[in-house]
């Protein structure tokens, strides 16, 4: 009797600078633990890193770190399957196809895209507007049924929701329209410096976001010189947004509840508290670090986990890609 198949997920991050605590609790801590449950798929999404300015060294520096940083926070590739986007034929080739079914004003709309496009010297290319429909053919490839990203990323999964019911009326039937799946603790991690915007790899400042691989002493460093406010209470309110992301960070990482926190460190003032949680982040990271040192090192094992990831991922894309282009109306391959 044959089993009946897991529910697939899959979601990606952008290899496009070193991992934040944000990619953590927001998204990689909660892939790790889903991998019992479903059929995980895990793509590091290098032609979404280009669509703004780069480097390709370090575009290929920051793949490996992002891999190795992935089994290091328990992405098990011997249960998920872990690709590279660039690897794979398909992904590019659906865009294509989706982005004819997409009106280019829903794509103007998208947060992302005016906040990227609006910082000072962005050079605003078609790619960086596309950006979600290429999103799209990820999820829509490999037909996943949920994608567990953080809240930031909702909009882009609603447009995709969006284009799949679409490519599904205008030919017949053909994609799951899929479910996001968004943590509840953890979903927004803001900035040290500025917490009313999202803690990301590629802002500039160094003391906004907290990387997986700062040093104890950077971690510290940072946590210290949060922004905060001029009252001394450490209590989650509106108007208090520092201190609420560092109990935020706090909660999410000790799973310890906000309220039992506030009990303790209520009065206890910002430096105790402070102190406390670098304490409890250092002490999270550290096995992780180590894994992480010991991973990067083999680059073989690496090269092996993209090689078995990219030979499953590519043929089930074939299979949609096939099916796709049937139904778009396009000739066979004799
Ligand atoms: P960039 O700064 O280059 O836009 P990013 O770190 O914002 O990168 P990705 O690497 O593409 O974005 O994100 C990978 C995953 O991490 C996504 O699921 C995203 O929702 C989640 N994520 C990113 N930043 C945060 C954050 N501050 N809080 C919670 N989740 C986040
Ligand atoms: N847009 C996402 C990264 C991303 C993604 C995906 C997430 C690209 N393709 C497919 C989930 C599924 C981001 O900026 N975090």
């Amino acid at each position: 009797m044959s089993e009946t198949p897991k529910p697939l997920i899959l979601t990606g991050a952008k290899p496009s600078g070193e991992l934040t605590l944000g990619n953590y609790l927001g998204a990689i801590k909660n892939w790790a633990i889903m991998l019992e449950e479903y059929e995980c798929f895990f793509p590091i999404v290098d032609l979404h890193a280009i669509t703004v300015g780069y480097v390709p060294a370090e575009l290929r520096k920051h793949t490996y770190q992002c891999l190795a940083q992935y089994i290091a926070c328990g992405l098990d590739p011997q249960k998920s399957h872990i690709f590279l986007q660039s690897q794979v034929i398909g992904h590019t080739e659906l865009s294509w196809i989706l982005s004819c079914l997409t009106p280019v004003g829903e794509l103007h709309r998208m947060t992302q895209f005016k906040d990227k496009s609006s910082k000072p010297g962005a050079s605003v290319n078609a790619g960086l507007l596309f950006y979600p429909v290429l999103m799209a053919a990820d999820i829509l490839l490999y037909n996943a049924d949920r994608v567990p990203v953080g809240e930031d990323q909702k909009q882009h999964l609603e447009l995709a929701r969006n284009i799949a019911q679409r490519f599904n009326h205008t030919y017949s039937e053909t994609f799951k329209v899929p479910e996001p799946y968004i943590p509840r603790a953890g979903a927004r991690i803001m900035s040290l410096q500025d917490p009313s915007r999202k803690m990301s790899k590629s802002d500039e400042n160094p003391g906004e976001a907290i990387l997986l691989l700062d040093s104890p002493q950077a971690i510290r460093k940072k946590i210290l010189s949060a922004v905060t406010d001029s009252d001394t209470e450490v209590r989650m309110a509106p108007e208090k947004p520092g201190i609420a992301n560092l109990l935020n960070i706090f909660s999410a990482i000790t799973g310890r509840s906000v309220e039992d926190l506030e009990r303790e460190f209520g009065d206890s003032g910002y430096g105790t508290f402070k102190n406390a949680l670098a304490d409890a982040l250092i002490a999270h990271l550290e096995p992780f670090q180590e894994r992480y040192r010991e991973i990067i090192e083999d680059k073989t094992f690496l090269h092996g986990v993209l090689k078995e990831g990219a030979e499953v991922a590519q043929a089930r894309a074939f299979k949609t890609l096939r099916k796709v282009y049937r139904k778009a109306g396009f000739v066979e391959r004799a």
